[in-house]
């Protein structure tokens, strides 16, 4: 299955290597020239299970030059979605299929401005990397991916695509309907992710610490209510809030996504994280006062490291976005 990966970042490099090792036609994609320099020289350098290894990946800026895939992954983050639709014509053949496994909602909704949705596959996964230097990753927790159809229903290319990704080391599973997964994964990034990127914490704490917990666990009950409003059950509320306490445990080490773009003062992903949660509540009439405190709290953080010059003292805290 000829597959081309938009986005070079930790995920894109993890799967990447993953496909190329296992002899898939793989081409990672990336607007940053450096970054597609280096993977043509060296590869992607994989750091895992205590062992370091270079492997070769084909790697490109230019889209037009990968020519049509069977398979196309987007994988740059959710606010980058939109600067990826120009560059998607030429890898599409008739035959094309979209996958995206980006955190949040909202990314699938941009991509179907450009594929047909009867073309595009939604999913989440579990695996976790971080990224250590241009085309250099650690990878990090293992876990399932799901994915599935946009428009619910069975879907012969997912399965094709799920056993691709299994054969590649990265255990994957279609699903008929991936909103459910993709609404329980939103929950736990809207309810870690956030928490972490405020206080400068690593994810372990957010299901030790009482505050951290339960400010994730509200964040995330708000999420399970908007989902429930929009047709999508999660379950118990209460038991969602255990999933969420038992990832940020297993995944104690890392520091969130959200986190390390707060580290690096890059933008996050909160527009289709918190973001998300609230406008769609908002639609449904369902309140969700702790995710737009989240959110308000976040776009504050990144209005002021984007803001280069010093705030005015008669500016009374009106800093605008630009
Ligand atoms: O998905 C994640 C993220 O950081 O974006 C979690 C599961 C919170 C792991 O860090």
């Amino acid at each position: 299955m000829k597959t081309a990966i938009i986005g070079a970042g930790a995920m894109g490099c993890l799967f990447g290597a993953h496909l190329a090792r296992a002899g898939v036609d793989v081409t990672l994609i990336d607007i940053d020239a450096d970054e597609v320099a280096t993977l043509r020289a060296r590869g992607v350098r994989l750091h895992q299970d205590g062992r370091v290894s270079d492997v070769a990946v084909a790697a490109l800026t230019d889209p037009a030059e990968a020519g049509p895939a069977d398979l196309v992954i987007v994988f740059v983050k959710a606010h980058q979605t939109r600067s990826v639709l120009p560059g998607l014509p030429p890898l599409l053949g008739p035959e094309t299929r979209v996958l995206t496994l980006q955190n949040g909602l909202g990314a699938a909704d941009v991509l179907a401005e450009a594929v047909p949705p009867d073309r595009l596959l939604v999913g989440v996964t579990a695996q976790g990397a971080t990224q250590l230097g241009r085309g250099e990753v650690r990878h990090g927790g293992r876990g399932e991916t799901l994915l599935g159809p946009y428009r619910p229903g069975p879907d012969r290319f997912a399965q094709r695509a799920a056993a691709m990704l299994t054969g590649a080391g990265l255990p994957a599973r279609a699903v008929a309907d991936p909103w459910p997964p993709v609404w329980k994964k939103l929950a736990v990034n809207c309810a870690i992710n956030p928490v972490t990127a405020l206080t400068g914490i690593r994810n372990g704490p957010v299901a030790a610490w009482d505050p951290a917990r339960e400010l994730a666990a509200d964040a995330a009950r708000e999420a399970a209510a908007v989902a429930r409003a929009e047709g999508v059950d999660l379950g118990d509320p209460e038991d969602l809030v255990g999933f969420v306490t038992a990832v940020a445990r297993a995944t104690a080490e890392n520091r969130s996504s959200m986190g390390q773009d707060v580290d690096r003062r890059a933008p996050t992903e909160i527009e289709f994280i918190c973001g998300a949660v609230v406008r769609r509540g908002e639609a449904r009439g369902v309140p969700t006062p702790v995710n737009r405190t989240l959110w308000r709290l976040i776009r504050t953080l990144e209005l002021g490291y984007r803001t280069a010059a010093p705030i005015p003292e008669d500016a009374h805290g009106q800093v605008h976005d630009s």
